[in-house]
């Protein structure tokens, strides 16, 4: 049988600035699912890329002295450079100035035009002419541009509108027949009774007043406005439109959709309309997620608060620095990133709690056992069978969440179980076990339990921390590609004789608090 296959995707960002921890998030979001589903046995693909058009990349380009094209070829480099470094295994990269791209918008503009979904009228709004940018009334601060804080005028202009109000139903009736279609539920209500209840306003889909854009063929002084350009990317980069359309048959309709919350409405009513009067299916699931905030609000350059990842990774590694993004940010919620938080998560979570674990193990069993532990599946005693059950339950637990991308309450619960498992040694302790002879069996089976939970966590881990799961087997001396497989927790024992590293080399090293925080705090401000 054919395995089932999974298509995840993230935004495709502007490259109108250096990528932050908020682009990385979503990156890191959507990778570490690919990788899970890939250990369950699907056939994945995930695409992410960059949205290249549009009035503020010229602009960019221009303050740089360099054309726009320059630009975006320099920040494509610059995106794919941190994904390398962030370990991110995408399966294609979208340009949304790639020919193959460029063409197939074309092709769909001209099709929706046919079909009488876009109409050529009249675009009004508040214009800032220093900006060249339109404002509707409630984007205006105080009367004036909300960039440039100058007077704005109302003008009009010709522009082409896509015909939303014609979709309306059928998408209510689709949020309806589909209640997991946007998730979490909260923000499905929101577009609800914010934008659907109230009658969806026709979009304006092109603007005369840049031309760094696919432009509209029969008319070219109109430029295809960068949402009909941007959403359609997440088929055109599976050659939907072109010659070669095989992946498109084959991963269409996406299973998951990663976006932040900023650009749900484009997704959650935009995108599903295009699709409709495409006449594609549409996407199973699209997941908005909240914000990486500051303490002292948005990150802005301005404010001196940009995390950028790289500074992370450098200095504390890439483990630690998925690790932290994935576990502090939950379930579609805002979170605040502080440099204590990373901190602590480091030292508490990497350093005591898993560090330990596996240091303490591999200690015991050089101690003890010189080294080697043998499968041990007889005379268990009720503390073994009490810490099994509890590991059966919470790999039940970890799956639950990641199916549900509730991520870090899957790595709450991996933590639990390495807490569990950590308790499990007081419990037995060994070190008096090892001085009675007649106490060997028992010693040894301690010991067992000890390596398949590790083992086990280092399996579930994988698809966050591929290093340290990588470094915990070869720590324990687990080699057998079958016992670092996902469906290898499940199932009794399975490890044979194994014997583990001499000397135990610390996962992470413990930082000094302050200092840290210090170091972080410097770094945000340059
Ligand atoms: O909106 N916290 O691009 P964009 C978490 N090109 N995530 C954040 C974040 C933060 N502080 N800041 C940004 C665009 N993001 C369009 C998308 S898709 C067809 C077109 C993430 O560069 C989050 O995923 O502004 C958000 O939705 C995305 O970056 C916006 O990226």
């Amino acid at each position: 049988m054919e395995p089932k296959t999974f298509y995840v995707t993230t935004p495709i960002y502007y490259p109108s600035g250096k990528f932050h921890i908020g682009t990385a998030y979503t990156t890191v979001l959507a990778d570490t699912i690919r990788k899970y589903k890939k250990m369950r046995g699907y056939d994945t693909y995930f695409l992410t890329g960059l949205d290249e058009h549009g009035q503020k990349i010229q602009e960019v380009a221009q303050k740089n002295g360099i054309t726009p094209q320059e630009h975006v070829d320099n920040m494509a480099d610059q995106a794919k450079k941190l994904w390398k470094l962030m370990d991110i295994s995408y399966d294609d990269f979208i340009r949304t100035t790639e020919e193959r791209h460029t063409k197939v918008v074309e092709q769909i503009f001209d099709k929706l035009m046919e079909q009488g979904d876009i109409y050529k009228g009249e675009y009004e709004g508040w214009y800032c002419v220093p900006c060249e940018t339109y404002f509707t009334d409630t984007q205006l601060v105080e009367g004036k541009c909300p960039d440039c804080g100058r007077e704005v005028k109302k003008m009009k202009e010709e522009a082409y509108f896509f015909n939303m109000k014609k979709y309306a139903d059928r998408l209510i009736e689709f949020y309806e027949e589909n209640p997991n279609f946007i998730e979490p539920e909260s923000r499905k209500n929101e577009l609800f009774n914010n934008f659907l209840k109230p009658g969806l306003e026709d979009l304006c889909i092109t603007r005369t007043t840049f031309d760094w854009g696919v432009k509209v063929k029969k008319d070219p002084k109109h430029v295809i406005y960068v949402w009909l350009d941007a959403l359609t990317n997440y088929i055109t980069a599976l050659g939907y439109g072109s010659e070669d359309d095989t992946k498109f048959k084959k991963y269409w309709p996406a299973d998951l959709q990663i976006v932040g919350k900023d650009i749900i409405r484009f997704h959650g009513i935009y995108w599903p309309i295009f699709l409709m009067a495409l006449d594609l299916p549409l996407p199973k699931k699209i997941y908005a997620h909240g914000f990486i905030m500051m303490k002292d609000g948005k990150m802005s350059k301005s404010k001196g608060n940009v995390v950028y990842p790289e500074m992370l990774i450098e200095r504390y590694g890439l483990d630690a620095t998925k690790y932290f993004l994935m576990r502090e940010f939950s379930y579609g919620q805002d979170a605040v990133f502080s440099p204590e938080g990373f901190v602590e998560r480091f030292n508490f979570d990497l350093c005591n709690d898993l560090g330990n674990l596996l240091n303490r193990t591999i200690g015991m069993i050089n101690k003890y056992q010189a080294g080697i532990v043998k499968p041990s599946m007889e005379n268990k005693s009720e503390i073994d069978k009490n810490l099994e059950e509890f590991t059966e339950k919470q790999i039940q637990k970890v799956e639950e969440n990641m199916d549900s991308i509730h991520l870090s309450n899957a790595l709450t619960e991996i933590w639990n179980l390495i807490a569990r498992t950590n308790k499990y040694i007081d419990e037995t302790a060994p070190w008096i076990l090892a001085k009675n002879e007649e106490d060997s069996e028992t010693l040894n089976s301690v010991l067992y339990h000890l390596v398949e939970n590790l083992r086990k966590i280092a399996i579930m881990l994988n698809p966050f921390m591929q290093d340290t799961s990588k470094s915990i087997m070869e720590q324990l001396g687990i080699e057998k590609e079958e016992l670092k497989k996902w469906d290898s927790i499940k199932e009794g024992s399975t490890i044979e004789e194994i014997h583990v590293i001499e000397k135990g080399e610390p996962l992470f090293m413990r930082l000094d608090q302050t200092e840290e925080v210090e170091y972080i705090k410097n770094e945000m401000k340059k």
